[in-house]
């Protein structure tokens, strides 16, 4: 790559060349610009200032609330800057807040659930009354609303206005926007991209950025890059002018609405109103056939990503518009059309940057709400190395081999266009595509009457029915609140009981196994690593993988097999692909996850299980904590581990595929006698959490620290330079702090997400937590100020409920490592 040059004193940066001129396009050459990249060039196949794609159409509707604290922030960005932005006078965003519907009590609670992720994610919300949602919107038809959910915050981007201020600003500080210029190809040496091919000629390019919205997949393809979105059409219509509405001069001044119950959207357009609909069956299209911008208008369309209006897909849905908004009775569509954006198989961005060709990056899959947000974060990524904000949930690199299959994305991408506006529980799988991958023990775990939810691709038992007989030896267990109690079975806590005392088989195949070999193993893991890797064969050390700020990227354990033999456990693919991107030539790394299993045996009892069946030393002398071993368990060749992410005596044990039911049965059959269990997701998240150990993505990401994490332990600042480490150095004592909180009322349960207050006023919000069976309270984990004593009193925000909690010291079980070390 060339570096950065000097033109008149002025840094122009590498060659930059964005293909396509949508919103994302336009966003992302103004914040490279901004930051001294000025040498970009945006290629767009349509004309300027509409050029035809989704933005072109765009009603704007920016509702800020997610599930997800990164597009919140995304979309916060986005409405600050647009607000700042204006064309001739006219503002890029008119803040006319935003208003969500409740037509069932379900809606009205999981109002209260969205306006707490609001307060985390430090949204200004209010849940209101129906009445105040009649002010708000006096069209409405009062009987049909229970309450509404009221962000005045929110509002309406002019998406191409938008777009065109900023490709000003960029324009001004150097970069140049091609239109009618269409990319047919990209052009590679030495694994790097070097120009990108148009009709109109070749652009040299040190970086290329693709910001083709739904033409992702194509362009992608000329890269040699997979790009896992699915464009699907979406039907949105205007109504003639409403009498209702006549005298409007301002292009909207109410609120965006929103009427999920029936997957429907409305805003003004001055006197019609805009519907927008989800209800109809998926309208899929391939974005390989979608016409260049001549043709589509040749056909009479107003551009390629809109394709005519199906009537009948509309009509039931136009009754429900009626019926929330009388006064549409009197009138009829004037304008629709179907038009086309890009879903994904989990419905976040894809951004980032391709491990082969380098130099190729992803910014799709983009809503307008986002894309400001999104923009900035890719800029920084590229100028810095980094962004400054978490974006791990829209990294390109997310996704597993086995959910890239163009029928799995076609099929995913499909269920999140239904899906759009329904009411999710953070737990709820999605119903399609599954079962996708099994571990070694599927059978067994059906036998036992599993309960699998899916992650990663994988079923994942959370409980097995066979335990519900257990359940009657235990204590009364508290009765949880109808939300908690889905996807939930007291099973659960005989299952953590069962660990606690006797011994249970947890199915840890899911967990990614990462084979790193070679001369250059161990120096390479020791410098991408936080602790001392540099121990003798045997050693299993807890390590964290850094970026060059010091934020968490991952947590692993790494088992030195044999010198230059490592199993690494890790996380998400994003860590296989950051050991690659930086693994030198005598580095050899592999993912052995699906090849492999794993069966984790823990318990009191776990070492009664395993020794009679091995004929090495499992005795707390002969095999210590975070030790590693290969040994037999009966006729089944494994790598032992011992250690445990549920806080308990015992192994981690690994073997091929071939001979993972072997395995299973072998300990199952052994374990009879001890009273042996399986245990499930539920169970272990329990324990994990009573134990204090973090998990990663939910608890900490890469704007956190291991200081602040609570992670500091594995942190070696005395060893000879890692990544992070000169970060780490430089850093002031933490502000903020993952605090362990403990609910008072033994029957209170929250699941994540939720705000924390501290004398009413928010300071942080709960990443995860679950019921701790053994402490007969429910844990979570939160981020909070720094500093807040044991037993200060927090309230966490639960459905608009108060629910009480203190702040504890960690960990809750165990703290003298009696149960796990002997
Ligand atoms: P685009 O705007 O599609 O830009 C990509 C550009 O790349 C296009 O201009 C295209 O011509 C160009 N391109 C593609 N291939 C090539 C090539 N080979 N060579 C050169 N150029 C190429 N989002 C919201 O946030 N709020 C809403 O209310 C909202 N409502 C919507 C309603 C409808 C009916 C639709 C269809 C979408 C809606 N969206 C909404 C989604 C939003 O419009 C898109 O997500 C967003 O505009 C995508 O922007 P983009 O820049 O990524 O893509
Ligand atoms: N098993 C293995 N690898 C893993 C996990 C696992 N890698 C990813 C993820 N899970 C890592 N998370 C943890 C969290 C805590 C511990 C292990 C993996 C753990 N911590 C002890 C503690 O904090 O007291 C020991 C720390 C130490 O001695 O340094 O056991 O589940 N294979």
């Amino acid at each position: 790559m060339r570096s950065p040059v000097v033109a008149g004193g002025r840094t122009v940066g590498p060659r930059v060349v964005v293909i396509g001129a949508g919103i994302v396009g336009c966003s992302l050459a103004d914040e490279l610009t901004v930051r001294g990249w000025t040498d970009v060039t945006v290629l767009e196949q349509g004309p300027l200032p509409a050029p035809g794609g989704s933005t072109s159409h765009a009603p704007g509707l920016v509702f800020q609330t997610s599930p997800s604290k990164t597009l919140a922030r995304f979309a916060a960005y986005t409405i600050e800057k647009f607000r700042s932005l204006e064309v001739d006078g006219v503002s890029c965003f008119a803040q006319v807040g935003g208003l969500e519907l409740a037509t069932t009590p379900e809606r009205l609670a999981d109002l209260h659930r969205r306006a707490g992720c609001a307060t985390a994610w430090g949204i200004r919300s209010e849940i209101v009354s129906t009445a105040r949602c009649k002010e708000l919107w006096p069209l409405l038809d009062e009987s049909v609303v229970l309450g509404g959910f009221h962000t005045p915050g929110d509002g309406l981007a002019r998406a191409l206005l938008a777009a065109r201020a900023q490709m000003d600003r960029a324009t001004t500080r150097g970069a140049r926007f091609l239109d009618r210029h269409t990319v047919t190809g990209i052009e590679r040496e030495n694994g790097r991209v070097t120009a990108v091919v148009t009709d109109r000629g070749t652009f040299p390019a040190d970086h290329v950025v693709s910001a083709a919205g739904f033409w992702g997949p194509v362009i992608g393809r000329m890269a040699g890059v997979d790009v896992p979105l699915q464009p699907l059409a979406h039907q949105y219509a205007r109504t003639a002018p409403l009498p209702e509405l006549s005298g409007a001069t301002a292009e909207a001044s109410k609120p965006i609405l929103r009427f999920q119950d029936r997957d429907l959207y409305f805003r003004e357009h001055t006197d019609r109103i805009g519907i927008g609909s989800y209800a109809h069956r998926p309208l899929p299209v391939d974005p390989f056939a979608v016409p260049s911008y001549e043709e589509a208008r040749a056909q009479d369309r107003a551009m390629p990503s809109s394709y005519p209006f199906t009537a009948e897909d509309w009509a039931p849905s136009w009754e429900e518009c009626r019926r929330l908004l009388p006064a549409l009775r009197e009138t009829e569509i004037e304008t629709g059309f179907n038009g086309v954006f890009s879903f994904t198989p989990d419905g976040m961005p894809l951004l980032g940057e391709a491990r082969e060709p380098r130099g190729f990056w992803l910014a799709e899959a983009v809503w307008v709400t986002h894309s400001a947000g999104v923009a900035q974060a890719v800029a920084e990524w590229m100028v810095d190395g980094r962004p400054s904000l978490d974006v791990h949930e829209c990294d390109l690199t997310r996704f597993e081999e086995a959910q890239r299959s163009p029928s799995y994305v076609r099929e995913r991408g499909a269920q999140q266009f239904v899906e759009v506006y329904d009411v999710l529980h953070p737990l709820q799988p999605a119903e399609r595509a599954r079962p996708l991958r099994v571990s070694p023990f599927y059978a067994r775990q059906q036998q036992l009457g599993g309960f699998f939810l899916e992650g990663g691709g994988w079923e994942r038992p959370h409980w097995y029915e066979a335990n519900a007989p257990l359940v009657d030896t235990l204590g009364e267990l508290p009765e949880r609140d109808a939300w908690s109690a889905r996807y939930w079975s007291p099973i659960a806590a005989a299952e953590a009981r069962a660990t606690r005392e006797r011994v249970a088989l947890y199915d840890m195949t899911p967990l990614r196994r990462l084979e790193v070999t070679g001369p250059g193993a161990l120096a390479f893991l020791d410098r991408m690593t936080s602790n001392n890797l540099r121990r003798k064969p045997g050693a299993v050390t807890y390590t964290l993988l850094l970026d060059e700020g010091g934020g968490i990227c991952s947590d692993l354990t790494v088992a030195r097999l044999a010198s230059d033999h490592f199993q690494v456990g890790a996380n998400s693919p994003a860590d296989l692909d950051r050991l690659l991107r930086h693994a030198p030539a005598d580095v050899r790394i592999r993912d052995v996850t699906s090849g492999t299993c794993c069966v984790g045996v823990w318990g009191p009892l776990a070492r009664d299980l395993v020794q009679p069946l091995t004929h090495d030393d499992f005795s707390h002398e002969g095999f210590g904590y975070f030790r590693a071993k290969r040994t037999h368990i009966g006729h089944v060749p494994v790598t032992a581990l011992r250690l445990s992410y549920v806080g308990e005596l015992g192994w981690e044990l690994y073997t091929t595929a071939d001979s993972g039911l072997r395995l299973w049965d072998t300990l199952w059959e052994a374990g009879r006698r001890l009273g042996v269990v399986a245990a499930g997701r539920s169970a272990f998240n329990s324990l994990r959490l009573e134990k204090g150990y973090r998990a990663w993505g939910t608890d900490m990401t890469a704007e956190d620290t291991p200081f602040e994490a609570g992670l500091g332990f594995a942190v070696r600042m005395d060893k000879e330079g890692f990544t992070g480490q000169a970060a780490l150095r430089d850093l002031a004592e933490p502000t903020r702090r993952l605090t362990p909180l403990l609910l008072t009322d033994p029957a209170a349960v929250v699941l994540g997400k939720e705000p924390v207050r501290v004398d009413g006023a928010p300071v942080g919000h709960v990443t995860s937590a679950a019921y701790g069976y053994t402490l007969g309270r429910c844990v979570a984990y939160a981020w909070l100020p720094a500093g807040l004593p044991t037993g200060t009193d927090v309230h966490i925000e639960y459905f608009g409920e108060k629910i009480a909690a203190t702040v504890a010291d960690e960990p809750l079980v165990d703290p003298e490592m009696t149960r796990i070390r002997r």
